[in-house]
């Protein structure tokens, strides 16, 4: 699937959702002020928040009647931001770490993002277990990694996850690995001996590899919205964040979360999850969100 068909597809509820909201106005011949109501809630329907609703309220309104359609586009486009490449070694395997609360999405973007900078891209690429409280964790890494095409490095039941990163990374090294994503537990963020847990594993990936980890991806769930800053803040204390990757966008009417979430946490967003297949992370790309954002709808003056 071309890609920018796939930000279509993965966010077309939100897409539809927005279009009920806001399609009918030119019929409708909308009053201006009819106009901006209509755009404010509508963003809210898609859980940007109402900060972001007003703040876009209140550019439009500075703006002529039929220029509200394309400048809702140039809005939604401003407030995601730029892309933002993800980071490799200059030297030895790149080592990538997963983090975030329970069920964001962890283990499934880690197989998705070694199937997207794996094989394809020629790299070979190690899935580190680095969740250790549950059998079924490594399981379900194993599963991804032989769907990706990549090796898994797993420790003990119960071993510390921290060695387990650490022997994942020597082993990459030892066998000429270019990438190692290691899948973390999900803890909650305000769980201060989990979080320093956290904080050890990427002490032990940094004696591992100069430069690691490359990255350490907050994963969010999209559905979340709101609550991500406070996720963020308690995950900030223990590890250096240096990305977002904001999941399940496709799942509700909730697009805007994105928008919520890349304003509240002040850090880029590097990839979307838009849905559970091997193919559905996508790195971010603000057009293309925009593009599956924004229905078409008109203004009565057009
Ligand atoms: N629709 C949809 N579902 C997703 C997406 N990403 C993850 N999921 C689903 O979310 C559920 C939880 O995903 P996991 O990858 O197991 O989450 P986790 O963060 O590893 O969970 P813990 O290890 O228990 O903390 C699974 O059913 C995934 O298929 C996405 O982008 N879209
Ligand atoms: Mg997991």
């Amino acid at each position: 699937m071309a890609i920018w068909d796939k930000w279509r597809k993965g966010l077309e509820r939100t897409r539809q959702a927005l279009k009920a909201r806001l399609e009918d106005l030119g019929g409708k011949g909308a009053s201006r002020e009819e106009m901006l109501d209509a755009v404010e809630e509508a963003l809210i329907t898609a859980d940007c928040g109402v900060a972001i609703a007003r703040e876009v309220r209140a550019t439009l309104a500075r703006r002529p009647q039929d220029d509200i359609p394309a400048g809702f586009r140039e809005e939604l486009g401003r407030l995601a931001g730029a892309a933002t490449d993800l980071h490799f070694a200059a030297q030895g395997p790149t080592v990538w770490l997963l983090v975030g609360v329970n069920g964001a999405g962890k283990t499934t973007t880690a197989g998705k993002l070694a199937a997207l900078y794996g094989r394809a891209q020629g790299r070979r690429v190690v899935l580190a277990a680095a969740d250790t409280y549950r059998a079924a964790a490594t399981e379900q890494l194993a599963i991804w990694a032989e769907r990706a095409g990549a090796e898994l490095v797993a420790g003990r039941e119960r071993q510390d996850p921290a060695s387990v990163a650490f022997q994942a990374i020597e082993q990459a090294g030892a066998r000429g690995a270019d990438l190692v994503i290691v899948d973390t537990a999900g803890r909650l963020h305000n769980r201060q001996g989990l979080l320093d847990e956290l904080g050890k594993i990427g002490r032990a990936v940094a004696r591992a590899q100069e430069g690691a980890p490359h990255e350490v991806l907050l994963v969010v769930d999209g559905a979340t919205g709101q609550n991500a800053l406070a996720q963020a803040q308690g995950f900030l204390g223990a590890v250096p964040i240096t990305g977002i990757c904001v999941t399940k966008l496709d799942g509700a009417a909730k697009g805007g979360a994105l928008l919520a979430v890349r304003r509240a946490l002040d850090l880029p967003v590097k990839l979307v999850g838009l849905g559970e297949g091997i193919e559905d992370l996508v790195p971010f790309d603000p057009a293309a969100y925009v593009e599956g954002m924004a229905p078409n709808f008109r203004s009565a003056e057009q």
